[in-house]
């Protein structure tokens, strides 16, 4: 659920990069901050220790231009992978509004992924998200790499979930934008289903789409 703060006229939109360690959620972020326009973007802000990439997590804010007199706000988060930071994957995953799950397409990696799956769908009910009616987009990322699934294994094993799969390598930054446009769009009508966005604040699709470059016509 969206947070509307009707005193200041400002909604709120949390969005989660959920996934195994390592498997490129930061990356992703940091890839946006470059892609976004500065006036929109804030500063990508990570809390990190020595020797462990991510001990707690990062978050971007990021500004919308929107029609109407509320302002719109959308807030990146990442989770820390790590097994043993669960609490704080649970805080953030609280009231979150849209998931991306970026998995990490080594074979090797496929167990990890799958037990990161699980644990999210664990910690949505723990925290009370509906996990089913979640939106939430699978990013299958490091496509460069030797040895990964390839894209008919992977579609095969997570066709059956109904979840939109995108496959990306962040490092380079493809497939970085698709996958956040589709997680845009799936949590937009998803919010607008229940808040009437459009009628009731004026807040069209279109504004969210537009943080990101335009394909050129
Ligand atoms: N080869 C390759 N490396 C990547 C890719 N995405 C991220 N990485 C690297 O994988 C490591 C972990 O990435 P990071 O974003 O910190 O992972 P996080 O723990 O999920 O936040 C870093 O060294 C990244 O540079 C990718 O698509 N391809
Ligand atoms: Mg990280």
């Amino acid at each position: 659920m969206a947070e509307i703060l009707t005193d200041e006229k400002k909604i709120v939109i949390k969005i989660v990069y959920y996934g195994p360690a390592l498997s490129g959620k930061t990356t992703n972020l940091m890839h946006l901050h470059d892609l976004i326009h500065p006036r929109q973007c804030g500063d990508l802000m990570s809390l990190e220790t020595r020797g462990d990439r991510t001990l707690f997590f990062d978050l971007l804010p990021i500004l919308a231009r929107t029609d109407g007199e509320y302002r719109l706000k959308i807030k990146l988060f990442t989770v820390p992978g790590q097994v043993a930071h669960d609490a704080t994957r649970k805080a953030v995953l609280s009231r979150a509004d849209g998931v991306v799950f970026v998995a990490d397409s080594q074979m090797m990696q496929a167990m990890n992924n799958a037990q990161s799956f699980e644990n999210l769908e664990n910690n949505a009910g723990r925290v009370g998200l509906d996990f089913h009616r979640l939106p939430l987009v699978v990013q299958f990322n490091k496509r460069d790499l030797p040895k990964i699934l390839s894209e008919a294994e992977i579609t095969e094993r997570w066709g059956p979930t109904q979840r939109p799969v995108t496959f990306s390598n962040a490092l380079k930054g493809t497939g970085v934008q698709a996958t956040f446009e589709t997680i845009l769009s799936a949590t937009y009508d998803h919010l607008d289903a229940i808040h009437d966005l459009a009628r009731s604040y004026r807040i069209v699709k279109e504004n969210l789409l537009a943080i990101l470059p335009q394909p050129s016509p």
